[in-house]
């Protein structure tokens, strides 16, 4: 068969790398001909687990893992790789403020950037799942200048996702019946999952659901106050389902779009929409040969407008916070 893909996962030993590391090594990643070679970075501290979740990647006996390699050093960890999942990040502690969480994040996004630039491979793609996902993303991207920026994007599929099942679960049809999901802005609390362009079984899903008030007082607050929840219940942040939106972007990313359909990812805003030019945001987006576009011409109201301007809003004010910070 071809040669590995190198596959560089960050936060190895954490609960979404636990999760994500054997879908990888399985060939949901890439494909079910595709081999991969696993690169794993973590701090030294957590490298003795790295090597054992190591371990039972090998006990797995999966037949396209070609080899997992471990690093506590993002140079050697980027170096000739193709595909970068940064899923490592310094989470908000108590007490926290904004600029402290941006400026840890920085900490850790600004050398990734930098060995990213310096080794990758020509043809590397960049997915950032680590919160913040969108700013921690355009971090990295700045510190690597010889990168093309489109390559630097961050996870609004399981926002997209989580839209998806509550649309499911209202309108009573199955996700497959759904298309064309748009998650705009920011993967915060201020995210707009935006249903007046989605079509349930080829009809408009907001027309379809007409009911303007499980739509406000529902739906856009269950979607974007999810993660919470799931902490609520589950006594941990969400992990399975992380890692199940972080294969499905790579995958999309890779073999693209459906006929007829799209999906959400936050990538480098080219001014569409209103989204200042440069921010990562998500955006509606097909792709196809391994490239995304933005979807163009959809007609933006009054409702959608304002909850669009406000999650970018956050995401140029989260700029702005790290330009100061001097991290871009
Ligand atoms: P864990 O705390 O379980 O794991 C994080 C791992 O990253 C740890 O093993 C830690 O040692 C490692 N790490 C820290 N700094 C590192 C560095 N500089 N280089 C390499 N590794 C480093 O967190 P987990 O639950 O796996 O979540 C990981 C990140 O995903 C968090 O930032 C979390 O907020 C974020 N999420 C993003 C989501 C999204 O939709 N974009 C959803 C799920 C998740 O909340």
């Amino acid at each position: 068969t071809s040669t590995p893909v190198n596959v560089t996962v960050t936060g190895a030993a954490g609960q979404i790398g636990y999760a994500l590391l054997f879908r990888i090594a399985s060939g949901q990643l890439l494909g079910a001909d595709v081999p991969v070679r696993l690169r794993l970075l973590e701090i030294p501290q957590a490298v003795k687990a790295a090597e054992g979740t190591a371990m039972e990647l090998d006990d797995c006996a999966f037949p396209l893992l070609d080899g997992v390699d471990i690093f506590d050093d993002a140079t050697k960890a980027f170096a000739g790789t193709n595909v970068a999942l940064l899923v490592g990040a310094r989470p908000r502690t108590k007490g926290m403020e904004r600029g402290d969480l941006l400026e840890a994040n920085g900490g850790i996004f600004k050398p990734q950037g930098e060995a990213i630039n310096a080794g990758a491979a020509d043809d590397i793609k960049v997915l950032v799942v680590g919160n913040p996902a969108n700013t921690n993303a355009l971090i990295a991207q700045q510190h690597a200048p010889d990168v093309p920026a489109e390559r630097f994007t961050a996870m609004t599929r399981l926002d997209h996702n989580r839209a998806l099942a509550q649309l499911s679960k209202k309108a009573g049809v199955s996700v497959s019946d759904i298309k064309k999901m748009t998650i705009w802005g920011n993967h915060s609390a201020t995210q707009y999952p935006d249903i007046f362009h989605a079509e349930i079984a080829g009809k408009n899903a907001a027309e379809t659901v007409n009911d303007q008030s499980w739509l406000e007082n529902d739906f856009i607050p269950t979607v974007a106050k999810r993660g919470a929840a799931i902490i609520e219940a589950r006594g941990a942040s969400s992990a399975a389902s992380a890692a199940s939106a972080a294969i499905d972007h790579v995958h999309t990313w890779v073999n693209g779009t459906a006929a007829g359909d799209w999906t959400s990812m936050a990538v480098v805003s080219d001014g569409s929409y209103g989204v200042p030019e440069g921010i990562i945001s998500s955006f509606p987006v097909t792709t196809s040969g391994g490239k995304w576009e933005i979807v163009q011409g959809l007609e933006i109201d009054d409702f959608s407008r304002a909850r669009i301007d406000a999650s970018v809003g956050e995401l140029a004010e989260e700029r702005e916070a790290v330009r100061g910070l001097g991290l871009i």
